[in-house]
This record gives C-alpha cells, structure tokens and sequence, in this order.
C-alpha cells in the first residue's frame, strides 16, 4: 500500500508544495495546539450534535455535515488564514490564477456503521469542463478526532492526481489519511479520494477548508453562508478570502441596489464594509 508522506508542523510551504505536487497528498502533523483543538470543538460539536444525517449514499446516511464555518467559527477562520497553508495554496495554485478564494467549508462527522463514501476528485463539481491542465483546488481536512483506517480516515490514491481521466485504482494502490487529531491532510482536487468506513462507535470528526481559483465558482455559496452581516465581524483577510473582494480587476464587482443617481456603481465588495 502506498504511504503519504507526513511533514511536522514548521515545515515549510515549499516542501508542501514539493510533496503535493509529486504525490497529490501530504499530512502535517499536529498544526494544532491541545487548547485550539479544544476551542474548535467547542465552536463546532453544538452544530453537529443538532444536526440530522444525510439522506444521499455520497453524503453518507451515517454522516452529518455542517457548512457556513466562516460565519460559525471563529477557530475555523483562524484555520483557513493559517500563514503556512496560505503560503502553500499561493504557490501551488500560482500557475493558475492571480488570487485565490475560500471555496467550501463543512465539518464532517462520520458516524458508526458508514461504509465508504465513493471514490472521486472533487474537480467534478464543475462537470468536468475545466482543463485538466488547470489545477483547480487546494483542499484541508483538518482533524478533529483522531483519524484512523477503523474510524473513517479518508481514502486516499497518492499519484492518481497525474493520472489520465479514465483510470480507476486498484485496491492496492488506495491508501488513508491517517493523521493524530489537530493534524491536517492536504491534497489536490485532482487527486482520487473519499471517506472512510467507520467500523468504530466513535465518530470521525473533520473539518474541510477547501481553497479554489479566484475565477471560479465556489462550491459553498459564500454569500449565502457568510452573507454581509456575518462577514462584517470578520477581518478583512479573512473576508477577502470569502470572496468579498474582487478577483483580479473586475470579477465580483456589485452595485448598491438603490435610487437613481444614489449608492455604489461598479463598486469592490470590500466597500461593502466602509462604513
Ligand atoms: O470526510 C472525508 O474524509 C472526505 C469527504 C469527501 O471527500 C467529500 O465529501 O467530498
Ligand atoms: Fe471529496
């Protein structure tokens, strides 16, 4: 079985680079600290614990998700603002855009008795029409358990990002993410993967910050789940890293929709947020 390759935590971008691009997945271990990890558990188990299982084979019938993580969760922000991930998805997006956007957030608890969520690249949100050339997607799934081949660490098929469109994985060559709690998987949208079986009691409790080109669509409407009012309260990175900012001159710009002659015209969506 193929092995992902695990870096500590002061590793450096580059090297997460090198390793994502050769394999398609790398592990830091234990980004987090004990008291952060307790701090995202307290933020995000009281949405988890209400919420009910999904209802597709995909999403899993055992499986609970929880988006809008921006808007919940303080601890979720700081994750996706974090120095050495930022620097990592720049340069590892770099070749394909001039800026880069928040482009899903969702915890993931996978529940006793769920079997394996069917393997795929999450590029196909976008059907398939985008180059394979371009690469689309910079993906986190930080762990929040830990995350083990019992308990649901996500499947993984190192390489399988370079491979051609039709080929599908032997047994063989899948492998798992598993990873110590506070520790993050980071992997490509190119690259083959799913969830795991969990044949434990415990759940397995991840949170998926996902990163996309800055003219693409974003798979979680970010402005529905972090509408204005919920982004005011964030910093400006982090709501420029939602979306309210313009990608490249002019993507994303808005107008104020009020009386003639009143308001905005053509205006940044970081003016939103000027008074
Ligand atoms: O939770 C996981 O381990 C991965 C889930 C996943 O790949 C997905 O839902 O697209
Ligand atoms: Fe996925």
């Amino acid at each position: 079985m193929p092995e992902l390759v695990h870096l500590p935590a002061n590793t450096t971008a580059e090297l997460v680079v090198e390793v994502l691009q050769r394999d398609g997945g790398v592990i830091v271990d234990n980004i987090l600290s004990a008291q952060q990890l307790d701090t995202l558990k307290a933020e995000i188990m009281p949405y988890v614990d209400l919420c009910q299982d999904g209802k597709s084979d995909f999403s899993g019938k055992q499986t609970r998700r929880v988006g809008a993580l921006m808007a919940r969760s303080p601890m979720c922000g700081e994750m996706a603002l974090h120095p050495l991930i930022n620097s990592a998805c720049g340069q590892y997006l770099a070749p394909f855009c001039d800026g880069y956007q928040l482009h899903f957030s969702q915890v993931v608890s996978i529940g006793e008795g769920e079997g394996r969520q069917q393997l795929h690249k999450d590029r196909s949100v976008w059907g398939g029409y985008v180059p394979a050339k371009i690469e689309t997607q910079f993906s986190t799934i930080w762990a929040v358990t830990d995350f083990t081949e019992e308990n649901g660490a996500t499947q993984v098929v190192p390489g399988s990002h370079l491979w051609d469109k039709e080929r599908l994985p032997k047994p063989e060559e899948i492998t798992c993410a598993a990873m110590s709690a506070g520790s993050v998987f980071i992997y490509s949208g190119s690259t083959i993967h799913g969830g795991g079986a969990n044949s434990t009691q415990q759940n397995r409790i991840g949170a998926l910050l996902h990163y996309t080109l800055n003219w693409l669509r974003q798979e979680e409407n970010q402005y529905l789940s972090c509408p204005p009012a919920s982004a005011q309260k964030l910093s400006e990175e982090l709501r420029d890293l939602v979306g309210y900012s313009r990608g490249g001159p002019v993507l994303g710009f808005f107008t104020q929709p009020v009386g003639p002659g009143e308001g905005l015209e053509l205006a940044s969506p970081k003016r939103m947020f000027d008074v």
